[in-house]
């Protein structure tokens, strides 16, 4: 560290700099994160120094997040939902796998999850050593749950479902999983952290959420399709008691227990996130989801124009395709099955993906 600080003339050009070294969205086809609205920035800023993970001292930021889950609650059909707003899906996984563990100890336990899972299953896992038996994929890219009976055992504490797939933007049968981990008496956790804040405002229903009774828990990221500043997610549960089996004592805080992975957690992302849902409302947020399934079904449709079609009829705004080059100046990404895969998030205009497919066009000619 410097012994004498710089100017901040000389720290923002230092600053400035480096921030020219970051990709622009413009050129961002992979992502899942996106330009936040400028209300999530707007009041992110407003709520800079809250801290959530002392929330007597910030009982107005508090208040904030409770209304956040009230809101998703209310649109992922149960609005008396508990839950709290964490840094992502990565933690909403850890925490629901962790309550799964609290309400099954078994001594070797194990959750089964599709093929398509994230990697932050296996973080999970690795965290709070669980085997992780995967599931086999259909070829429609969804859990094949012909085979979920047999993977279940007495020491199979959860089942996942995932809606809105990372790599092919599938939404698992999750009425089915959720029906096989009732019968069996297991926990059922849904990762929507894509899809959970997409499918509530598509035209066709895709049943994922509370309206199915074996649904236990949904991770949902305001971070991804709200908009909002980087890191919100959400974890909501059907019980609220269940977040406190994860309890822990904090005796020189405003509140004596707390159920957070985090311990410090930022009021600003988390006002931000509602704060978008409030502006936007239903309407809005049906504009946005509405816009980014028409520019998905542009860019398949200009790709099966060049003969690359996609791999699979995606469920939501994730287009995969078979094809060969790595086109240039785009930022896209590749999945393991080695598909071309493009994200349409909201700064994903008309006009980059009208460029993109003129770029695949030239390269075909
Ligand atoms: N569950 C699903 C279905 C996800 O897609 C992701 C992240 C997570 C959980 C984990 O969420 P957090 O990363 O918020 O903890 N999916 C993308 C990924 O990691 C996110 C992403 C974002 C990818 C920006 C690329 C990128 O540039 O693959």
């Amino acid at each position: 560290m410097r012994e004498i600080g710089c100017s901040e003339e000389e720290l923002l050009s230092f600053f400035s700099r480096c921030k020219e070294r970051d990709t622009s969205y413009d050129r961002i086809l992979s992502s899942m994160c996106t330009r936040p609205h400028p209300v999530a920035a707007r009041v992110h800023a407003l709520f800079m120094e809250a801290n959530l993970g002392d929330p007597g001292l910030f009982a107005g930021t508090a208040t904030l997040e409770r209304l956040l889950i009230q809101r998703i609650g209310e649109l992922l059909h149960h609005s008396g939902a508990g839950g709290y707003a964490t840094s992502g899906g990565t933690e909403s996984n850890i925490q629901a796998l962790r309550i799964a563990k609290k309400l099954k100890p078994v001594t070797c336990p194990n959750v089964i999850v599709p093929e398509s899972a994230h990697f932050s299953f296996d973080k999970a896992c690795d965290i709070l050593s669980l085997e992780m038996r995967t599931i086999p994929l259909d070829a429609g890219f969804r859990m094949d749950v012909e085979s979920l009976d047999s993977r279940i055992d007495q020491n199979t504490i959860a089942v996942v479902g995932v809606a809105g797939s990372t790599e092919y933007g599938m939404v698992d049968p999750i009425e089915e999983i959720s029906a096989i981990a009732r019968d069996q008496g297991l926990y059922c956790h849904v990762d929507a952290a894509f899809g959970g804040l997409v499918l509530p405002f598509m035209n066709r229903t895709i049943p994922f959420d509370f309206s199915i009774p074996g649904v236990d828990s949904i991770s949902v990221d305001p971070h991804k399709m709200g908009m909002s500043t980087i890191p919100t997610g959400c974890l909501l549960t059907r019980d609220p008691s269940h977040l406190s089996l994860l309890n822990i004592p904090t005796p020189y805080l405003t509140v004596k227990q707390e159920s957070t992975l985090m311990g410090t957690r930022s009021g600003g992302a988390v006002a931000g996130a509602l704060a978008v849902l409030e502006y936007l409302g239903e309407a809005g947020m049906r504009a946005v989801v509405s816009g980014c399934m028409r520019n998905t079904e542009r860019l398949i449709d200009g790709m099966e124009t060049y003969g690359f079609p996609p791999v699979v009829r995606p469920d939501v705004n994730v287009a995969a395709f078979a094809y060969p080059k790595v086109p240039s100046g785009w930022h896209v990404s590749w999945t393991r099955k080695g598909h071309l895969r493009i994200v349409c998030m909201p700064h994903v205009h008309r006009s980059m993906i009208e460029s993109f497919l003129q770029e695949v066009g030239d390269s075909c000619a």
